[in-house]
């Protein structure tokens, strides 16, 4: 049997922690041949809930969990961690500046990013899923400078997964039969989703995504608009944030780094830019990639046309914005 691999979970007594933990145990993250080891964290108010999960986590009698710490301790809960995936972060609330919840986040992430540096395993891969996704990671990254800056990376696959299932409900074809589309930039409402490189496989072989909707003026307005704004409508019916497609994705996005794509299919990642695509290198930014032996690689040579642009430049500003008020927020 294989031996077993760590993984931490951050914010786990939240609602996605709640939804992710159960897929990971099941073999959902890293593959059903592949026990592990959970390490829970929350903070000191949610540790009575965090404790129901451990205690949900030993009553599901999963076969593959070998075991389970649950703390408020984070060097404890970083302690020999191979995988990490931050789920915690301090929330915008009613009323509260930008600047206000950017600073939140900037220490909890300075904080935790020093306890993975000096505990966590040398080759540790982390996936930062609390907003925002992409500059936490980048304070992260900052914060914990012997973890391969390539271990970085933040959540973008929801916003993936959900582009495919746009386009799969609006040609009414299968969602496994659609690929390759991309999310750009920032995991906000500045994202650029696009299709201009996505397929579809038919019987009749693989069509190109625009050939098959046959609408530019859909693809590049509503499709575009409902794939940023999905997180606030599916607050608006729920009361209550994406959480089991978050965890999924979450599961995707590590299986993919760590298992491989399939030969052919790309997928989206927020990484450590190194300028590819035009891309101001030092910004966590979300790329198409392939993966193989546990390392991504940024899909080289797509055609940019100008509409893609101005939307790739666009989300890339406001990712330099966001940078410079973290910055701003330390002292
Ligand atoms: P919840 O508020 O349900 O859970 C967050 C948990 O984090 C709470 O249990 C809280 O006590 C804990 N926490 C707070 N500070 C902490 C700290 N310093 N250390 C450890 N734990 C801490 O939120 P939930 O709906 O689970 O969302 C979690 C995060 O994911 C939010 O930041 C949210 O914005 C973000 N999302 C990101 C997505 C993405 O695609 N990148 C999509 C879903 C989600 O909106």
């Amino acid at each position: 049997e294989e031996d077993p691999v760590t993984v931490l979970v951050t914010g786990a007594a939240g609602q996605i922690g709640y939804a992710l933990v159960p897929m990971i145990a099941r073999g959902e993250m890293l593959g059903t041949n592949q026990p592990v080891i959970l390490h829970l964290l929350d903070i000191e108010p949610a540790a009575e809930a965090l404790n129901a999960v451990k205690m949900e986590l030993i009553d599901s009698a999963f076969p593959l969990l070998k075991g389970v710490v649950a703390t408020t301790n984070v060097v404890e809960a970083c302690t020999d961690v191979d995988i990490a995936i931050m789920v915690g972060g301090f929330p915008r609330k009613d009323g509260m500046e930008r600047k206000d919840v950017m600073s939140k986040n900037v220490s909890i992430y300075k904080a935790q990013a020093a306890a993975l540096e000096q505990h966590a395993s040398s080759n540790c891969k982390v996936l930062l899923v609390a907003n925002p996704a992409n500059t936490n990671a980048l304070i992260l990254k900052e914060f914990a400078p012997s973890i391969p800056e390539d271990n970085i990376t933040c959540l973008t696959r929801l916003d993936h997964n959900r582009a495919l299932g746009q386009i799969s409900e609006r040609l009414n074809v299968h969602v496994n039969d659609v690929k390759n589309v991309i999310i750009w930039g920032n995991h906000s409402s500045t994202q650029y989703p696009d299709v201009n490189h996505a397929t579809v496989s038919t019987d009749k072989g693989t069509k190109s995504v625009r050939e098959l909707v046959n609408n530019d003026q859909w693809l590049n307005t509503e499709f575009v608009t409902t794939v940023q704004q999905r997180g606030a409508a599916i607050i608006k019916s729920r009361k209550s944030s994406s959480a089991f497609s978050a965890a999924s994705s979450a599961c995707d996005h590590i299986r993919d780094w760590v298992l491989g794509t399939p030969k052919g299919t790309w997928v989206s990642m927020g990484v450590y830019s190194d300028g590819s695509y035009g891309v101001q290198p030092g910004l966590i930014y979300s790329f198409p990639v392939t993966c193989e032996k546990g390392e991504w690689s940024i899909v080289q040579g797509l055609k940019i046309d100008e509409f893609s642009r101005a939307k790739m430049d666009a989300t890339a500003e406001e990712l330099i914005e966001e940078k410079a008020l973290a910055y701003s927020c330390l002292n």
